[in-house]
């Protein structure tokens, strides 16, 4: 039998209407507009269709949205300068700087220059401690979050449940693998994690009940790999080389889905899947940025 589809599309937009409702709700208690900014370094098509996403998604709900586009060529002085700019603009209540940045930026150091009250993405240390100890009030990664969300929205909560991650990123697995081991709704699951020196990766993938799978590589995953009847989220976003369409590329993910689709009993496709969760979960966030008021406080 053919997998069920989790539509992330479909979710992602029940999930902005429920955020437009509450910025709805704080615009008629008298509260200030929440606001975004996003910093997007140099020329990437993939990294700017994301950005422009996220800005007109923020719109959308009622959010102010301001995007800074900076050039390649930028200092780590100068983008940390602009950071700490909006980390003191009490307009701005998150802060996301797109990812990847290029060579002479440092990177840990302008995530970690961004107020943790305004760190959206929820990259900053003091966020990653604050998930990994299970403080509330903590700003969490989107994807992740996004997932999760998929997860227990669409009937596939992971609480008792082995779920493999594959896929140790600072972006997806970690944060990942801290909020499916946390207490509580979205997480209690049991845990493995598999990443590009696992041996006999096909033997560990093909434990999980729930598979995650967040390698970037095009159709990395097989329907060998994957238990019969395992739950399949799909976060890998590839563009590869195809003539025959429009663009001169398409999306693909980093499962099989045609081979996996035969094999699990549910999961994301690509596109249409986790992207779009994560973004309504920027939107989600912000609003969480808001309500802590460091905007209001000038950072
Ligand atoms: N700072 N950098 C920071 N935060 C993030 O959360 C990200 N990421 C990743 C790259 N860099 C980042 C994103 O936003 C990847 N990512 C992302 C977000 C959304 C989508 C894909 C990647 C998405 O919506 N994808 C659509 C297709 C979009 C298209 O047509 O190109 C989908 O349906 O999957």
């Amino acid at each position: 039998m053919a997998a069920e589809i989790i539509s992330g599309t479909e979710m992602a937009r029940t999930i902005r209407a429920e955020v437009g409702e509450e910025v709805a709700r704080m615009k008629e208690g008298g509260a200030r507009v929440p606001g975004l900014a996003t910093v997007l370094v140099g020329e990437d098509p993939a990294s700017r269709a994301y950005v422009s996403m996220k800005n007109r998604a923020a719109e959308e709900v009622g959010i102010l949205s301001r995007q800074i586009d900076l050039p390649a060529s930028i200092s780590h002085e100068e983008l940390l300068g602009w950071v700490e700019g909006l980390n003191a603009d009490p307009e701005v209540d998150g802060i996301l700087v797109q990812l990847p940045l290029p060579e002479q930026v440092m990177e840990a150091q302008i995530l970690e220059s961004i107020h943790p009250y305004k760190d959206v993405d929820g990259f900053h240390p003091v966020n990653v401690g604050r998930l990994l100890s299970g403080t509330p009030d903590v700003l969490i990664p989107c994807t992740p979050q996004g997932i999760i969300e998929l997860l227990v929205r669409s009937g596939h909560d992971p609480s008792g449940r082995h779920v493999v991650m594959v896929g140790r990123s600072n972006i997806v697995g970690k944060p990942m693998i801290s909020l499916l081991l946390g207490r509580g709704r979205g997480g209690d699951a049991t845990v493995t994690v598999a990443h590009s020196r696992t041996r006999d990766l096909a033997e560990v993938t093909r434990m999980g009940e729930i598979l995650i799978v967040a390698v970037g590589r095009p159709g990395f995953v097989t329907a060998e790999m994957v238990r019969p009847g395992a739950v399949v989220i799909d976060v890998g976003v590839n563009r590869v080389d195809d003539p025959s369409s429009e663009k001169g590329y398409r999306l693909v993910g980093d499962v099989d889905f045609e081979g996996v689709s035969r094999v699990a009993s549910a999961m994301t496709p690509v596109p249409g899947g986790v992207g779009p969760m994560t973004i309504a979960m920027l939107l989600s966030n912000t609003v969480s940025a808001a309500k802590t008021g460091a905007g209001g406080f000038g950072g």
